[in-house]
């Protein structure tokens, strides 16, 4: 994929905050991070890595213009990609609990150690990912000439009903899914969590149904999580991001999740 690819221009860098964190993690070292500043999976690692205070080096591509460097070591040429000691390793989740393997000492701890527990944990961290984001994107990239047309209502009040069976499964206090303190299930969805405001600009707001006991907990949990010093590190200026959504709006983004959006499939 070359300079041509219709989105490489608007992937410059990371700006505000999250440009602060970049310059704090240009230091060479042996675990490095292929990252695209704009990635919400990128963002899952790096709020693992920045909790855990584990050293990493930041490493911009654009993976709409895939440098040879990346290419090498994913030939997915998605981003994250991580480099450990020369080796590489891909896909954001197994990278998250890859980290929590290879620096046991590191906390928080990212899953509970009772075996049931993190059985549970993982059903919804999977949940997040084969059903919260597709869902999110089907409901970004609605478009009301298309056929077949499920209808704009339809596909938010989908997105709605999987953040509602998400919530139900949260502890009831909180503010973290799992309780007191934050895991791997709050690090896998806050990167979408915290972009939802993208539904303000696009297609008519996120309209959460406020009066319901799960959005009362959500708004709980999403308060909590935007706090995070980690998430506010890791995100960059809102303007910047909009020019982005704005393909994802219009479904014109070629990245292989808005292609995969527009076939039906689930995450790349
Ligand atoms: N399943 C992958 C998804 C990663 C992904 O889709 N990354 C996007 C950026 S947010 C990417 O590299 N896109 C390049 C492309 O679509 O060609 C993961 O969890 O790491």
């Amino acid at each position: 994929m070359g300079n041509d690819h219709p989105d490489a221009k608007l992937f410059p860098h990371a700006t505000g905050a999250a440009e602060q964190m970049v310059k704090e993690h240009q230091k060479e070292e042996s675990l490095k991070l292929y990252s695209g500043w704009f990635c919400p999976f990128v963002q899952r690692v790096l709020l693992v890595l920045l909790e855990k205070k584990i050293p990493f080096q930041y490493i911009e591509v654009n993976p709409y213009h895939k440098p040879e460097s990346l290419l090498t070591l994913n030939p997915r040429g998605l981003v994250p990609t991580l480099e450990y000691d020369n080796k590489p390793l891909y896909e954001s989740t197994v990278v998250c609990e890859f980290l929590e393997d290879a620096y046991p000492a590191a906390t928080p701890k990212l899953l509970p150690s009772d075996p049931y527990e993190k059985a549970r944990a993982r059903i919804w961290i999977d949940f997040v990912t084969s059903r919260i984001i597709p869902s999110f994107h089907r409901f970004l990239q609605y478009q009301p000439k298309s056929t077949p047309n499920p209808g704009l209502e339809k596909v938010r009040s989908d997105f709605h009903n999987q953040l509602a069976q998400f919530t139900q499964e949260m502890d009831p206090d909180g503010p973290y899914f799992l309780g007191s303190e934050v895991s791997l299930i709050d690090f896998v969805i806050a990167p979408w969590a915290v972009r939802t405001w993208v539904f303000d600009h696009f297609k008519g707001g996120l309209n959460l149904p406020e009066g319901e006991k799960w959005v009362q907990r959500w708004n709980k949990w999403l308060s909590a999580v935007e706090k995070m010093e980690s998430v506010v590190n890791t995100t960059s200026e809102k303007d910047k991001y909009l020019p982005i959504y704005q393909r994802y709006a219009d479904d014109t983004a070629q990245s292989e999740l808005a292609k995969a959006t527009r076939e039906g499939k689930g995450v790349p």
